[in-house]
């Protein structure tokens, strides 16, 4: 069997990144729990504070500078999230709260204008609950049927299953994971995108598991939609975004109505704004759109190919000295192919004791189903427990957390 070696060094300075997250000045936490949540480095603390303390007022409304300097500050996080995806037009980046609420946004608003009964949305088997129940109720309200990508017993899509539910001439819209929270899986998006537009389907993905570790270039993945979320890319809670395709989005309806959405109010109807506000209703999250600005520049400056890279290594670590435990089995694809979540679980120990067990030694890391409750079905578990890595992670943290299951050993004997 093949093993890895302990990587010497990996193409990030881990360590030196570390000191700039204020949380992990402990030296006795072990974080591997950021495919829930990364931590937040000091660049993005401080951009989120000099906006309250220096340039806060409420945007789009005021002609005092003080209004102006906080709408600037909105509009050049706007810049920062199009820079990082390389999306040509700030117009095509809305705001939301998280993935959740971008997919819902298209769901609701695309689904409800473009679904008809008979219409067949193609999901997969590895989606998170937030790319599930929402085209759950669209297909609801809208009598289009949801069919479904399997899996290959490796944890990859079963791109023949794609091949004949694209063959009905039926399929709207293919939505997908970029990258698997539970399996790690990379899926092959250019290849499957190509398919589906081929047969005149639109693709969108979930990319909260990819944005914060891939390079993503949405100038050239030609996709329709795209979903990401801040927190889990070294951001604050509360702000997300979608892209759309232009004419996509300035055919849909607006999701939400009220102030900032609009161009002209009568008594019974309304105009819109243009984008991205008709699809920005009420005051915005500003603060945390800084945060989520400051944030694409924190990562850039890392650059996401040596994220990438320096993923690969410790994936390829943590993956070779978890198998060599003989009692942990581990899910997903070999390390060349995934991301750097780990879900696992160890003989007959439930996750929720392995985890609190790890706990005890300073390792943080998730035990559940991770929100892909079907997933964990199909597969026959209950849960499993997920060790996920990033830009601050380094060898100890996987030395760390391999001596730590190794202490749940001894106590499970
Ligand atoms: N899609 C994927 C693939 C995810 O991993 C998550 C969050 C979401 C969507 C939803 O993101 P949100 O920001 O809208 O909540 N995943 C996880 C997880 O794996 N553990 O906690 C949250």
């Amino acid at each position: 069997m093949e093993t890895a070696q302990r990587p010497v060094a990996t193409p990030l300075d881990a360590p030196a990144i570390r000191r700039q997250f204020p949380i992990l000045a402990d030296p006795d936490l072990v974080y591997l729990d950021s495919a829930a949540s990364s931590q937040k480095p000091l660049a993005v603390l401080e951009a989120m504070e000099r906006y309250y303390r220096e340039d806060y007022a409420n945007v789009h409304r005021g002609v005092y500078r003080l209004a102006e300097r906080s709408t600037e500050a909105y509009d050049e996080a706007r810049r920062a999230v199009a820079r990082f995806f390389n999306v040509p037009s700030t117009t095509q980046v809305i705001f939301t709260r998280n993935t959740t609420e971008a997919i819902k946004l298209v769901a609701h608003s695309w689904g409800s204008t473009n679904l008809r009964s008979g219409d067949i949305i193609v999901l997969s088997e590895m989606e998170h609950h937030s790319n599930l129940v929402p085209w759950q109720l669209a297909a609801t309200r809208t009598g289009a049927r949801l069919e479904f990508i399997g899996l290959t017993p490796d944890g990859q899509l079963s791109l023949d299953d794609l091949d004949e539910h694209l063959a009905t001439g039926r399929v709207r819209l293919v939505s997908l994971c970029h990258v698997s929270n539970m399996l790690g899986t990379i899926n092959p998006v250019e290849e499957i995108t190509r398919r589906a537009h081929d047969r005149g389907a639109l693709v969108m993905l979930d990319g909260a598991q990819a944005a914060p570790h891939l390079p993503v270039d949405l100038s050239t993945l030609d996709v329709d939609f795209y979903a990401a979320s801040a927190h889990k890319m070294c951001g604050p809670m509360g702000v997300g975004m979608l892209y759309g395709r232009l004419e996509l989005l300035e055919a849909m309806p607006p999701f939400l109505g009220g102030g900032d959405m609009i161009r002209t109010v009568g008594w019974r109807e309304s105009t819109w704004a243009d984008l991205p506000s008709k699809f920005e209703a009420g005051t915005p999250s500003v603060a945390d759109a800084v945060g989520f600005g400051a944030a694409c520049e924190f990562l850039s400056s890392l650059s996401m190919s040596a994220v990438r890279e320096h993923e690969i290594e410790l994936t390829r670590y943590l993956y070779h000295q978890l198998i060599e435990l003989p009692e942990v089995e581990v899910y997903g694809p070999v390390p060349e192919c995934r991301s750097g979540a780990v879900s696992f679980n160890m003989g007959d120990v439930h996750p929720h004791d392995v985890a609190s067990i790890l706990d005890e030694s300073g390792v943080c890391v998730r035990a559940g189903h991770h929100c892909t409750q079907p997933l964990h079905d199909k597969l026959g578990l209950a849960a499993s427990v997920r060790a996920s890595v990033y830009v601050y992670n380094t060898v100890d943290d996987v030395d760390r957390l391999i001596e730590a299951l190794h202490r749940v050993r001894s106590v499970f004997a």
